[in-house]
């Protein structure tokens, strides 16, 4: 098969941003010139995803009853609306990428002209979704219909980017490598919610077969190279 990359960048958006992001990642604003470059890059598919949702989503601490209703804090069980015997422990946030509000949106910086297709992801109240692929239930509730893109364009390779690191960075890029992609994951261009959980996360990168990588890497040039 010949080599077909597609660029994902992950929810470069301002919620998750300085300086007014209700979930602002530190330096998330800084990794935007290196993404830039990376969406100038000869590509086959370059796809950006958008956390998008409703007010009452459930990874929202607003939405619990207190005293587990700290943001960044509290944890809540979530439960597979379709099978309740899968569960998962996730972590409580603030309010964040409400559809239709600023804090939604892509950062104005990024160019947005070159992306090909907007993922829009986590719609579904009932679920917990950091992947741009699906909730992390073993009979998902929830998919986008990112694989489908991906797979139709013909696409071997994923290069992921973006925000966070350790959430939905991390979940997308295992999730493509699980879908069938070679993953890899250009470091430089993505930001942390906790930068002290990124040795775990490379652990399961290895563990998974997803490969980190710099921005001037040979799996880059080899990229350049199709032009
Ligand atoms: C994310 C926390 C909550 C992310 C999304 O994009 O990494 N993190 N929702
Ligand atoms: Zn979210």
């Amino acid at each position: 098969m010949s080599f077909r990359p597609a660029l994902v960048v992950v929810d470069v958006q301002e919620d998750f941003c300085p300086p007014n992001g209700a979930l602002a990642v530190t330096g998330g604003r800084d990794i935007v010139p290196t993404i830039n470059e990376l969406l100038s890059l000869p590509f086959a598919l370059r796809v950006a995803t958008k956390d998008f949702h409703p007010q009452d989503h459930i990874s929202f601490a607003s939405n619990h009853p207190a005293p587990n209703n700290k943001p960044f804090v509290s944890t809540a069980t979530i439960e597979n609306p379709l099978n309740p015997a899968e569960t998962q422990e996730t972590q409580l946030w603030p309010d964040h990428c409400v559809q239709g509000t600023k804090g939604a949106e892509l950062l104005t910086e990024l160019d947005v002209s070159k992306v090909d297709r907007i993922v829009e992801k986590g719609q579904d109240k009932r679920v917990e979704m950091y992947s741009a692929f699906a909730d992390p239930f073993p009979s998902p509730c929830s998919q986008s219909d990112l694989a489908d893109t991906l797979k139709k364009a013909g696409i071997t390779d994923v290069y992921v980017a973006g925000l966070a690191a350790d959430y939905c960075v991390r979940f997308t890029a295992l999730d493509a490598q699980k879908n069938g992609f070679k993953t890899w994951v250009i470091g430089e261009a993505t930001k942390a919610v906790d930068p002290s959980s990124l040795d775990e996360v490379y652990k399961g990168y290895e563990e998974a077969g997803v490969t980190l990588i710099g921005k001037d890497d040979k799996q880059i040039q080899r990229v350049m190279g199709l032009a």
